[in-house]
């Protein structure tokens, strides 16, 4: 029997208020997510159970319990007060997957601070601009990484600290400290810091159309949400051996990756380590994996290195899979099916949403290819793109739209109030995403409302790419787009108009590819140029994307009535 056993009981029954019970969420004046991720599991007898295993790229295992959890992330949080850093302060975590990532985290969060975890594959711009948006004031990472934070600190006045983990007894410069989480001196019990459920909690970074990054803004009640959820869709038990595949710099790496684990105490494993089939099946055998949460772009490619691999390892440890971040294609399920003898259960969230909204659930009929149903306590429908009031016809597609009022939904874009309230329209929040909902209330995924880009479950805004390939010397104008990938579902593709004075060349497009993923990321990295003379605009100059989109796609054009005429 799954935790969440019968979906249509749940759905009559369940409130907010009995999830935050269960979780004991609030009781002795206690709110602080950190609390909830590591001392609470040593308060109710669980110091000793193992809270992390984790696997390093050269082979290597560390095991932490949830004692060290705790204490460590009492160092972090020490270290941090004894440097000034106050409540309320952004404090970054910039590192690969390593162990002080996950648990500055909750270090973080036990003093007060506001944490930003970024991608550690994010190039200088990318870095800049959310530290500078977010007005940063520390930032924790790692000699790999430190060089980048180096060469950007002059245009940041407000950064005033950089923690290096991983120092050692090389020097550093002025304003970094060395920082070594297991040498430092253990503090077995520190004042967690007093917050209420609505503190700010965690700032995630997401891409928009248009305009900078967008700093979703999380609660520490949040942790109601990533709990319940954790426990009802992922179906994690006690005894589970759980793997959440996403990087902190995620969401997903967070809500699930860190936060819905631990608050339900159980163990992770984390694999610091680039993808292959026969790696990530060797980890599930050797580590006994019982949970297994990943993205449709990765089961694409164990899905292209076929049965093979798969016959070579014990995989009988599994016991549900569940995917989010891109569609996931119904062919992927029935493929899991047969390679692993069990389905993966797709679902269906967003930075803003905090928490899964939709989903298969463990026990409910799978319908390849379709979303699921609204998690219990989340109200979704689909709206009229126009009227934002709900369609209620099978089969219609429109816009997905949410009641808001749960615990993990975000609370603001930072700084960013105008675009926060274009969210809701009509008492909604919409999600910018196009579905239609069939008879027996299964949502059926259609595309995005807008231009941003999914490569391999990352959302990338056009405008970024646009931005940082105007920096280049040779580029006048250009246009970022998705491309149809078999891997990533999508690839960006950029159209680019020279400058005078240059010309299209092989070279030339590596060069500017490189430019791109120095700068940004390599999920940022157009796959793709194409050198054209000018770009297709609205008759207010702005570039029309849909259009270019639609060529890549072999869609139909639509409307192009506002087209500039040339
Ligand atoms: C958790 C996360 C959110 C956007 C979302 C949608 C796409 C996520 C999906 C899915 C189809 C699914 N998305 N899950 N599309 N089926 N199961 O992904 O957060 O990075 O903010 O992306 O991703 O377009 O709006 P985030």
């Amino acid at each position: 029997m799954s935790n969440i056993g019968s979906y249509e009981t749940r759905l009559r029954d369940f409130t907010w208020k009995m999830a935050e019970e269960e979780l004991g969420y609030g009781k002795d004046g206690k709110y602080n997510l950190g609390y909830f991720c590591s001392d609470r599991i040593c308060e109710i007898g669980n110091g000793t159970k193992v809270a992390l295993v984790w696997e390093g790229f050269t082979g290597e295992v560390r095991r932490y319990t949830y004692d060290d959890l705790r204490i460590y992330s009492n160092s972090f949080a020490t270290l941090l007060r004894q440097n000034g850093l106050l409540p309320g302060d952004r404090i970054c975590v910039f590192m690969d997957r390593i162990p002080e990532l996950y648990i500055s985290f909750l270090g973080i969060l036990k003093m007060g601070g506001i944490v930003q975890p970024l991608f550690s594959a994010f190039g200088e711009d990318a870095l800049a601009m959310r530290l500078e948006d977010a007005k940063t004031k520390a930032i924790l990472t790692t000699r790999k990484h430190l060089g980048k934070v180096r060469r950007i600190r002059s245009s940041l006045p407000e950064l005033s600290l950089v923690i290096v983990v991983d120092a050692g007894e090389k020097p550093l410069e002025q304003g970094e400290i060395a920082f070594s989480m297991e040498k430092a001196v253990k503090n077995e019990h520190i004042q967690i810091a007093t917050v209420g459920p609505e503190t700010p909690s965690v700032l995630h970074y997401t891409s928009g159309t248009t305009g900078r990054p967008k700093g979703a803004l999380h609660v520490h009640s949040s942790v109601i949400a990533q709990a319940i959820t954790t426990k009802w869709v992922l179906d994690v038990r006690p005894d589970d051996i759980y793997w959440c595949t996403a990087d902190p710099g995620w969401v997903t790496g967070t809500s699930y990756g860190i936060i819905g684990a631990w608050a339900s105490g159980i163990t992770q494993v984390v694999l610091d380590a680039g993808f292959s089939a026969h790696k990530w099946y060797a980890f599930i055998e050797k580590h006994r994996v019982t949970v297994w949460y990943s993205a449709p772009t990765a089961i694409r490619l164990l899905m292209k290195e076929g049965l093979d691999p798969v016959n070579k390892h014990d995989l009988s440890s599994l016991r549900h899979l569940a995917s989010v971040g891109e569609p996931l294609n119904a062919e992927a399920v029935l493929w899991s099916e047969k390679a692993y003898g069990k389905p993966f259960h797709d679902s269906y969230w967003q930075t803003e949403t905090g928490s899964i909204v939709i989903s298969n659930y463990p026990g409910m009929k799978i319908k390849p290819g379709s979303m699921g149903k609204p998690f219990p306590g989340i109200t979704a429908a689909i709206l009229n793109p126009k009227t934002f009031e709900p369609i209620n016809t099978v089969g219609t597609v429109g816009l997905i739209g949410l009641k808001p009022g749960w615990p993990s939904m975000f609370r603001m874009y930072w700084n960013n109030k105008e675009t926060y309230d274009k969210k809701f329209q009509n008492g909604w929040y919409i999600c910018g995403d196009r579905s239609s909902i069939d008879s027996e209330g299964y949502f059926w995924f259609v595309g995005r409302d807008d231009d941003v880009i999914n490569t391999a479950g990352h959302l990338v805004g056009p405008f970024e790419i646009e931005s940082a390939l105007l920096e280049h010397p040779a580029v006048a104008e250009s246009a970022a787009v998705g491309k149809p990938d078999p891997i990533n579902m999508e690839v960006v593709k950029a159209f680019i108009a020279l400058k005078p004075g240059f010309a299209k060349s092989e070279d030339l497009s590596m060069e500017i590819m490189n430019y791109i993923r120095k700068r940004l990321s390599p999920l940022a990295m157009p796959q793709e140029i194409e050198f054209v003379d000018s770009l297709p605009k609205t008759r207010s100059g702005k570039i029309m994307r849909r259009l270019l989109r639609a060529k890549e796609w072999g869609e139909e054009i639509g409307d192009i009535s506002t087209l500039e005429n040339d």
